[in-house]
């Protein structure tokens, strides 16, 4: 069976499996033809009971931008869940939720369902997300202009861990932030062994592999403690 992921949206063609769409290529490509990943958008203006198909309306208390209404996510939220019998894990995408982690991406890679809801304009009025009671995810302390990206980003490091999503070459590479390791990568080199007056290391062409495993893991202590030492701590 595979993972199905639902998205809500006011922007559902975002979500197009079609080149060159984010989806319609690389990983979560491959990943939907070999048929371990679903992903269905569905547009919330189709539950809007408004006779312009209006989602959003004017904040009370006054304020700048747009609320996202109630009934039309709630109702959406209602029909999407009845189209599969398995229960959905609800995230809501929105700059208030918690930072994704990979410990996060992991624990999410494991539902047989999600039901991804990005959130637009000013948000979402507080009253659905109480009744929904979602995840609330965030992917970064920056703002985007909706939640549309931020699903795409939680779609494909999901994707990257579901069985068979990844090819041989990919599913050999030790990343960043793989398991226990919480580590930057070591650099990587490849042909030609001189660029530009650059020169690939030594090391890498010694043939010495437990030598150059031992460069390899002094490169990503280094690397961390330069450029991220939050993860050390
Ligand atoms: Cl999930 N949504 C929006 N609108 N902005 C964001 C975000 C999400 N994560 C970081 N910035």
């Amino acid at each position: 069976m595979p993972l199905r992921i639902d998205i809500l949206t006011t922007f559902p063609e975002m979500f197009s499996a079609e080149s060159p769409a984010a989806l319609g290529v690389s990983i979560p490509a491959r990943a939907r033809k070999a048929g371990v990943l679903e992903v269905v958008a569905t547009d919330i203006r189709g539950f809007s009971t408004d006779k312009h198909r209006k989602t959003d309306d004017r904040p009370f208390g006054g304020g700048p931008g747009m609320v996202m209404m109630c009934q039309p996510l709630f109702d959406a939220v209602k029909h999407v869940e009845g189209l599969d019998p398995r229960p959905a894990r609800r995230v809501l995408l929105t700059p208030q939720g918690k930072t994704l982690t990979q410990q996060m991406v992991e624990e999410l890679a494991k539902q047989e369902r999600l039901l991804l809801i990005a959130g637009h304009y000013e948000g979402l009025d507080e009253r659905v997300i109480e009744e929904l009671a979602p995840l609330e995810v965030s992917i970064g302390d920056y703002v985007l202009s909706g939640g549309e990206l931020a699903a795409m980003v939680l779609i494909d490091a999901v994707t990257r861990l579901l069985p068979g999503a990844l090819g041989d070459a990919e599913s050999a590479h030790v990343e960043s932030f793989c398991g226990e390791q919480r580590l930057l990568d070591h650099p990587h080199y490849t042909k030609p062994r001189e660029w530009m007056g650059r020169q690939v290391p030594d090391v890498l062409l010694s043939g010495d592999h437990a030598k150059i495993e031992a460069w390899r893991q002094a490169q990503r202590v280094e690397r961390t403690k330069a450029r991220r030492p939050d993860l050390i701590g």
